[in-house]
C-alpha cells in the first residue's frame, strides 16, 4: 500500500501522514495502516483532522501515563468537549481528570472489588457451561451473536441488577456511545437516530429504584450513602457500567473466537490446556485490540522526539498499534495464545486503565471454559470480507456486513479453518 507519508509537512517539522483512521479503508483492516503509522515518526501530524498520532508503544505508554499532560476531560474523541457540546453529559470516569477522576473511580472501583468480582465467578462459569451445552445441542451457531453477544448479555445484566431484559437497549447505546468518537459522519448521524428513546431507557435504568439489591449498580450507590458522591453522580457512574460493560465485552469475546477460528493450531493447544484460557483472552486483547484508538487532549506545550506538540491539542493514541510495535514484542504479528502478553494497553493504562479489566476477564475466561465442551471446534464457513465499514472504533457492522463466525461441532472430519473474514462482529441495532 502506498506510503502517505510526508518528512517534516507536519507542524514544526513534524511528519505529515494522509491516512483518515476514520475512513472505510481503514477501518476494514487497520493493521494494514499502522506499520506505517508507527514507521512515520514518534510522533504523526493527521492532516485530514489536524490531529496529532502516536502509534509506538514507547510513547503511547507515556501518554497514558501522564495523564497531567494528555488529558481526558476535553473528550478522549474526536470532538473536543471545550468547543462542542457533546452528545450527553459527560462521563465522570472516562471524560475527567483528576481530582474529579479519582473520586468518581474510587465509588465504581469499590463497587467491582476483587471480592466481588470472586464472588461473580462461579455464576459465569456456570452460564458458560450451560450456553456451551445449549448451543452443542444445536450444531451450528453463529459465534458473534450465540457465543459472543449471548454471553455477556446473560452474565452482565445480573451481576449490574438490571433488568435481563435490556439487550437492544444496552447493544444499542454502546454503538452510539463509541460511534460518538469519531467524526461527525453518516454513521454517527444514523447511531444517533437509532439511540433516541434508548436514552431515556438508560437513564431510567441507572435510578436507584431499578437496580436489584447487592448487584454492581446498588454498590455505586453505597458511595452516595456515604457521601463521597452525589445521588446523581452516582446514576452517572451507573450509566458509564451501561456504556462501557457490553459493547467491550461482546467486541472481545468476538475477537477471540475469530482469532481461535483462523488458527486451528492456537485452538488445539487451548483445548489441551484450558489453564491456558486467561492467556489467551489477554493474548487477543494484545493481537486484537477491540478498542483501537483513544484521543487525549494536551493541557500544555509538550516536546515529544524534538517534535513541539502544542496546547489544547487532540492527540490520537493508537492502542492497537502500540500493541504490535516489533520495538516491544517479538513477532507482533503473531496470535501466539503461550506468549506473555502482559503489559498490552488493550485495556489502557495508567489512572484510565479499564476499571472492569477483571469483570472483562472473567468473562473471557468464563467464555473459554466452552472450549470444555466436547465437540465444540471453532470453523468459519468463509463468506466474503465484508464490505468498508466506517466506525469509530473496531466495533459495530449493520448486520447486513456481519461476518460468518459460526461455529461447527467436530463431527468426523471437520476440522478448523482459517478463513477470510475480518470483522467478528454483527450489528443488529
Ligand atoms: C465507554 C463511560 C473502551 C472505553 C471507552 C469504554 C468506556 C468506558 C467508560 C465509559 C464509556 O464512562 O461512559
Amino acid at each position: 500500500m502506498p506510503d502517505t507519508t510526508v518528512e517534516a509537512a507536519g507542524p514544526g517539522g513534524a511528519p505529515a501522514s494522509a491516512l483518515d483512521p476514520f475512513g472505510d479503508d481503514f477501518l476494514r483492516d487497520p493493521f494494514a495502516f499502522h506499520t506505517q503509522l508507527r514507521e512515520a515518526g514518534p510522533v504523526v501530524w493527521l492532516e485530514r483532522y489536524g490531529v496529532w498520532a502516536m502509534a509506538r508503544y514507547a510513547e503511547v505508554h507515556d501518554a497514558l501515563r501522564n495523564w497531567a499532560t494528555y488529558s481526558s476531560a476535553a473528550g478522549v474523541g474526536l470532538s473536543d468537549f471545550r468547543k462542542e457540546k457533546p452528545w450527553r453529559p459527560p462521563s465522570l470516569l472516562l471524560e475527567a481528570d483528576p481530582p474529579e477522576h479519582s473520586r468518581a473511580r474510587k465509588a465504581v472501583a469499590r463497587a467491582m472489588s476483587p471480592r466481588t468480582i470472586a464472588a461473580l465467578r462461579e455464576d459465569f462459569a456456570r452460564e458458560a457451561d450451560s450456553l456451551a451445552a445449549e448451543l452443542l445441542a444445536r450444531g451450528t451457531v453463529d459465534g458473534v451473536t450465540e457465543i459472543a453477544e449471548a454471553y455477556p448479555l446473560r452474565v452482565f445484566p445480573r451481576a449490574v441488577g438490571i433488568t435481563q431484559d435490556c439487550r437492544e437497549q444496552l447493544l444499542a447505546y454502546g454503538n452510539m456511545a463509541f460511534n460518538a468518537f469519531g467524526p461527525r459522519n453518516q454513521l454517527q448521524a444514523d447511531s444517533m437516530a437509532q439511540v433516541q428513546g434508548v436514552a431515556a431507557w438508560i437513564a431510567a435504568h441507572c435510578a436507584r429504584e431499578a437496580l436489584a439489591p447487592g448487584g454492581l449498580g446498588d454498590r455505586i450507590y453505597a458511595s452516595a450513602d456515604e457521601g463521597t458522591v452525589t445521588e446523581d453522580e452516582a446514576a452517572l457512574l451507573v450509566r458509564s457500567l451501561l456504556t462501557a460493560g457490553v459493547d467491550t465485552t461482546v467486541i472481545g469475546l468476538g475477537c477471540a473466537l475469530d482469532c481461535l477460528a483462523r488458527d486451528g493450531a492456537q485452538w488445539q493447544l487451548l483445548r489441551g490446556d484450558l489453564s491456558l484460557a486467561g492467556a489467551a483472552f489477554e493474548e487477543t486483547l494484545r493481537y486484537a485490540s477491540p478498542v483501537q484508538t483513544f484521543f487525549r487532549t494536551t493541557t500544555r506545550e509538550v516536546e515529544v522526539d524534538g517534535i513541539t506538540i502544542g496546547a489544547g491539542e487532540k492527540v490520537l493514541l493508537f492502542l492497537a498499534a502500540a500493541n504490535r510495535d516489533p520495538r516491544r514484542w517479538t513477532d507482533p504479528d503473531r496470535f501466539d495464545i503461550r506468549r506473555r502478553a502482559v503489559g498490552h494497553v488493550g485495556f489502557g493504562y495508567g489512572i484510565h486503565a479499564c476499571v472492569g479489566a477483571a469483570f472483562a476477564r472473567l468473562e473471557g475466561r468464563g467464555a473459554a471454559a466452552g472450549a470444555r465442551a466436547p465437540r465444540g471446534i471453532p470453523g468459519t464457513s468463509g463468506r466474503a470480507a465484508p464490505p468498508p465499514q466506517q466506525h469509530a472504533q473496531r466495533l459495530r457492522l449493520p448486520a447486513a456486513h456481519a461476518p460468518d463466525t459460526r461455529v461447527r461441532p467436530a463431527a468426523g472430519a471437520a476440522r478448523p479453518q482459517a478463513r477470510h473474514h475480518r470483522w467478528p462482529r454483527s450489528g443488529s441495532t
